[in-house]
Parts: C-alpha cells; structure tokens; sequence
C-alpha cells in the first residue's frame, strides 16, 4: 500500500487503502451525498460554481504535499489522509505509557474517545456555516481564495473525524456522523458543541481575528490529539496540522495587514494620535483600539474552547492515553502526572489568586497557558509595524478572567487588565473594550466587494508575496455569476 502518496481513482481520494475496505468504503459513500447536500447549503455562499485556485493534497510527505488548480469548489476533492506512521510507536503518556499504541478503540476507553472525535468534528464544519457570507465582502481576489482555502481544508477535515467514527465505531460512529450533518452553527434547537462555533463571524476583521485565534486553538488540539495512543487520532491530527498552518497565516497576516493599512493611512494624513478615532475612521481605515477589542472578543471567546481550569475530563483523558499536552513528547517528566502540580488562576473568597492544583487535573490549564504564549508571538510583529511607523500604540492580550462564559471566571465581571468590578460598572463598561454596535456599523460599511484582480480594499494592505508566488495581479478566483 502507497501510504505517502495520495489514491484519487477513488471516489474518495485516500492513503488507507479504502478499496480494501468495503464496509468503510461503502459507509463513506453513504455519508457523501449528504455532505455534499451540506455544503451546497451551507458552504461559501454565491460562489460555487466560481473557479478558485486552491491547493489540493496529493501526498502526505513533508517535502511536497499539495497542489494548486483551479477548482469549483463543490468539485473538490477531499480525501482521507493520514500522516505515515511511525514504527513501533508507543503511547505517550498516562496509565498506559510505553505499551504500544492501539491500533483499534481500547474498549474501555471507547466512549471518551468518541467524545473527543465528536466535538473535533463538529467544529470543523461549524467554521465554514459561520463564515459562508463572507466571500461577498472580500476585499481582494487574494482574500477571497484564502477564504475557500480555509473553507473546503476545514471541509477536509471533517471528512478526517468521520472517516474515524465509520471505520472504528460502528453504529454509533455512523449515527454521530450524521448528526455532524445535522447540528448548525448558531441555530437554536441544534447548536454547534462549543460556544465560540456558534457566534456570528461578521466580517473580514473578525474572519481574520477567528482564523489568528480560534484556529490556533485547533493547532493546539489537534497538537495534543496528535500525542494519542490512538494511532489513528494521532495520524490523521498530524497531518490536519500541516493544512492548519495555512488558517494562522491568514490571520496573522490578514490582522497584519489591517494594521499596516491604518499606520501608513495615519502617517500619510499626518495623525500620530491612535485615540483620534473619528479622524482616523473618516481615512476610511480601522483604527488601532477597535482592532484592540475585535482581539480581546476573540482572544476571550477562544479561550472558553479550552474548558475548566480544572477539569476531571481532561485528567482521565490523559489517564487513558488519549489526549496529551502540547509537545508531550519533549517535555522532560514522568508523562504520568500522578505527583506534579500546576500553578492555576482561581477565584479564592473573590480574589485571583494563583494556586497549586493536582497537574493532571489542571491539563486545560496548562494547554490554555501553551496558547497564550503561541498568542503572544504575532501580537510582537502587529505591535512591530506600529512602533515602525512611529504611532504610540501596543496591542495587549486581555487578562484570563475578562469576559468569559467557560470556568473559574464565568460568574464575575473583569477589565481587560484583570481588575474585578460588579455587573453594573461591567454594564456601563464593556463597550469600552468589546466592539460595540457602533464599531460593528462602522467595520460593516468598509466591506465592500473588491474583486477586480490586483485591487485591495482601502482598509487593508496587499499581501507581501502572492499564493504560490503567483504575480500580484493574478486571478485568484474566476467569478462566475
Ligand atoms: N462550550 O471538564 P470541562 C478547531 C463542557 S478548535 C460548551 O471543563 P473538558 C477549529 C464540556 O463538554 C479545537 N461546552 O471540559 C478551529 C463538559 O460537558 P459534559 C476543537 C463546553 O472536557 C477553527 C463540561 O462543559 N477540538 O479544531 O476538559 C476552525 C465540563 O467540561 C465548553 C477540541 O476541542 C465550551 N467551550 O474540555 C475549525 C478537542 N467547554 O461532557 C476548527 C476535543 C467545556 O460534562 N475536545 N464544555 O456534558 C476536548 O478536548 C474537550 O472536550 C474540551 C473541553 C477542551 C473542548
């Protein structure tokens, strides 16, 4: 069997040999009719019969793995790839640490495992049902193929999890496969799992600050799915990864972008004043403290994805072999946790207060701090540009406890910098630090449609190098109406 390069004489393109596998063939060929239902009616919305030029795995080998044509994207192939795997692998970490990884669903195990490949599941979908207006705003041909990029990727990846739940869980599988189809972002009688798939993505801004930070906490996962002793999980999260880093560039680049875009616009009129916010708007460009709260929403509500502080959940997953830290395998321990602790942030008799917990139980925690400082790295290059152009103005991440609805800090009220003040004050507040509807009204009349190639919108700066070093004029997508 070929597992480095790509099968696509099938109707499902895949590197585990699914022509061998009637049962799972067969299931999957079931499941595909009412994808394909879901993404005509709940993918990119009034582009799909547009061609874009997007890039298709092809192999899963490091060195050169993708491809770019132009596609329809109802035409897209999307596959099942798995990462090569490693030789006698072992499990990582927990109870079951250095007995060989499963290649089948440890029985015990089983219904945690299912959990974990569920909720995966149903967030891939959710990112295309938020963003499926967006391409009607794009402020460039070059956005706008970034955009289905993402799109059919996290597409792609719900392919991933299903193939998971047909090949290894049966009836079950198949029934939480469906339901997958089933449940929509933002709908009131069948939401999305977690809270951060059902909110609105209402325009570039936030399609960027999503892509910066909600994706980045796919990475960091599917990072630790990817330690699992589940060989499968681990392999299939392995190569998800290497599509994943494409979604943070877009946000780090796109929110990079933005900002260059206000700088130049601001030196050129001639304000250093970041806070002079009506005559930085009237240039026709965001200005520096709405792109601070687009980024203490988004920061805020991904952090929620990451559960509890402290959290038994996260402990027997660990417990189990299931679900690892990031980077389990570098980190210099016992990878059993039975004797360690972690330093948390909790609410003692109405203070934050740092305290020891068990480590195992505070896994969310430590993965959560993990991503702050991954966080932390592209807010260094915005704030760059901005000293750049000489405007006196950081970007900060919002304390832990600021505007949460997952954990310690669900129940009380806190300023970006962590100060606790009482409902009426948070009230009288919040639009200082969340985007208000004003802020909204004001971003939405700057989407407009840009797709002459070559052109950008005026709130934002071109990209440095093109897709695939394509020129800067290049036709990134073939609209047809
Ligand atoms: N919203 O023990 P707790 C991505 C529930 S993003 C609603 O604190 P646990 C992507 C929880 O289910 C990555 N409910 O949490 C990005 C539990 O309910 P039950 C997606 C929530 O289990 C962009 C109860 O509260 N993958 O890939 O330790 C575009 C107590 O839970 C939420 C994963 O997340 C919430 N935010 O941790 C596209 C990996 N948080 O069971 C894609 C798989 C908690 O008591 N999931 N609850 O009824 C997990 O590892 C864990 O389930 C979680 C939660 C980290 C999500």
């Amino acid at each position: 069997m070929d597992i480095i390069n790509v099968d696509y004489s099938e109707s499902i393109p895949n590197n585990v040999n699914l022509h061998e596998d009637r049962r799972v063939l067969r299931a999957l060929e079931g499941w595909h009719p009412g994808y394909l239902t879901w993404w005509q009616d709940m993918g990119p919305e009034g582009f799909q019969e547009s061609l874009v030029y997007l890039r298709t795995a092809y192999s899963v080998d490091p060195r050169g793995w993708a491809k770019f044509d132009y596609v329809r994207m109802p035409d897209y192939r999307w596959g099942i790839l798995l990462a090569p795997p490693e030789e006698n692998r072992k499990v990582p970490f927990g109870q079951h640490l250095d007995e060989p990884a499963w290649q089948e669903v440890p029985g015990e195990h089983r219904a945690m495992l299912r959990r974990l490949v569920v909720i995966q599941g149903d967030t891939e979908p959710a990112s295309v049902e938020q963003q499926r207006h967006l391409g009607k705003t794009a402020p460039s041909l070059y956005d706008m193929r970034n955009l289905f990029q993402v799109n059919v990727e996290e597409g792609r990846h719900l392919w991933a999890m299903v193939y998971l739940l047909h090949k290894y869980f049966g009836r079950d599988g198949r029934e939480e496969a469906e339901e997958l189809l089933r449940r929509r972002s933002g709908s009131a009688d069948a939401p999305r799992m977690l809270g951060a798939f059902n909110e609105a993505t209402p325009d570039w801004l936030s399609f960027f600050m999503f892509t910066y930070f909600t994706d980045r906490d796919g990475k960091m996962q599917l990072h630790s799915l990817a330690q699992s002793g589940f060989d499968p999980l681990s392999r299939t999260s392995r190569f998800m990864l290497t599509e994943e880093a494409h979604h943070m560039f877009v946000g780090e680049t796109g929110v990079g972008r933005v900002v260059r875009r206000t700088c130049e616009a601001m030196k050129e009129a001639g304000i250093d004043d970041p806070y002079a916010k009506d005559k930085v708007r009237a240039l026709g460009v965001i200005d520096l403290p709405t792109l601070q709260k687009k980024l203490n929403l988004h920061y805020s509500l991904s952090l929620d994805l990451f559960g509890s502080e402290v959290s038994t959940n996260a402990a027997n997953s660990f417990n189990a072999g299931l679900k690892g830290r990031y980077q389990e395998t570098k980190i210099d321990d016992d990878h059993r946790l039975e004797n360690s602790t972690y330093p948390v942030l909790k609410l003692v008799d109405g203070v934050i207060k740092r305290v020891e917990e068990p480590a195992l139980t505070a896994l969310n925690m430590r993965l959560r701090d993990d991503y702050t400082n991954d966080c932390a790295k592209g807010l260094l290059r915005w704030n760059k540009i901005i000293s750049t152009a000489g405007i006196d103005f950081a970007f900060a991440l919002p304390h832990v406890a600021f505007h949460r609805e997952i954990g310690e800090f669900k129940n009380i009220e806190a300023t970006p910098t962590g100060e606790m003040i009482d409902a009426g004050a948070w009230e009288k507040r919040k639009d200082e630090w969340l985007p208000s509807r004003e802020d909204g009204d004001f971003i939405a009349s700057l989407m407009k449609s840009v797709t002459e190639p070559g052109k950008f919108a005026g709130w934002i700066a071109p990209p440095i190098v093109g897709i695939d070093n394509k020129p800067g004029d290049f036709e990134y997508v073939k609209i047809e109406h």
